[in-house]
C-alpha cells in the first residue's frame, strides 16, 4: 500500500499513525499538494492528502474512509465492537477532523488569497466553528474508550498540528486538550516519528 502525504498534514498523520497501530505496511509517498502531482491526482481527483492506493491499485481517499478501511482489514483493530461505543468514537473523529478542515480553510485564506483580497467575517467564521469544536472535544474526551480508536488518531493529528500552527492556543484555552496531547506520546510512541511537524 502507498500512501500520499506530507508531514505537517493533520489527516495524513492521522492515517499514517493508525497504519502504524494496526501493524500494515505502507510506502509513504511525500507531496506537495500546491503543485498538483500527477501520481496524487491519479489517486485522488480532489487532490488532498491522505491518498491511499492499495497493492491492487484501487485508490481510497479521505482520512475516515482510510481508517475505517483500515479497520475493517484488520478484524476491527481501530474502532469498537458495540454501536454504542463506535458511536462516541466516530463522533469525536468527525469533530477532530471538522476542526482541522475550518482551521485549514482559515489559514488557506492567507496562504492561497491576496491580501486586499481576504475576507476576514469569513475567517472569523470558521476560527468560531473551530473554538466551539475544541470546547465539545475537552468534554467528549471522557467517552474515548482505554483501547486506542481512530478518534485518538485524528486528535492527535489535529492537536499535534495546532502545537505548530496555533502555538500555544491549546494552552491557553484548551489545557485539557494540552494535557491530553503531552501524555499521547507515552500511550503511542511512534507519534515521535508520524505525528504532524513543520514541512
Ligand atoms: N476530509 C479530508 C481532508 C483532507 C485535507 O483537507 N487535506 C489537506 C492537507 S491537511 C489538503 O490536501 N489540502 C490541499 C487542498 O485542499 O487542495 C480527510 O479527512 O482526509
Amino acid at each position: 500500500m502507498r500512501v500520499y502525504y506530507s508531514s505537517a498534514s493533520p489527516f495524513a498523520a492521522k492515517v499514517r499513525m493508525a497504519a502504524e497501530y494496526c501493524d500494515l505496511e505502507i510506502e509513504s509517498v511525500a507531496v506537495d499538494t500546491a503543485a498538483e502531482p500527477a501520481d496524487l491526482i491519479a489517486a485522488n481527483p480532489l487532490g488532498k492528502i491522505p491518498a491511499l492506493v492499495l497493492d491492487d491499485g484501487t485508490a481510497l481517499y479521505d482520512s475516515r474512509a482510510i481508517c475505517d478501511y483500515f479497520d475493517k482489514a484488520t478484524g476491527g483493530q481501530l474502532l469498537p465492537a458495540t454501536l454504542d461505543a463506535w458511536t462516541k468514537v466516530k463522533l469525536i473523529e468527525a469533530t477532530a477532523d471538522g476542526i482541522g478542515d475550518a482551521l485549514i480553510l482559515s489559514l488557506y485564506e492567507e496562504r492561497y488569497r491576496p491580501a486586499d483580497k481576504r475576507h476576514q467575517p469569513w475567517v472569523d467564521m470558521q476560527m468560531r466553528k473551530a473554538d466551539r469544536g475544541l470546547a465539545a472535544l475537552e468534554t467528549l474526551l471522557a467517552d474515548l474508550p482505554e483501547d486506542l480508536t481512530t478518534a485518538d488518531f485524528a486528535l492527535a493529528g489535529l492537536l499535534g498540528w495546532m502545537s505548530f500552527r496555533f502555538k500555544g492556543k491549546l494552552e491557553a484555552e484548551r489545557p485539557a486538550l494540552a494535557s491530553w496531547l503531552a501524555a499521547f506520546p507515552e500511550r503511542f510512541p511512534a507519534f515521535a516519528e508520524l505525528g504532524p511537524r513543520p514541512a
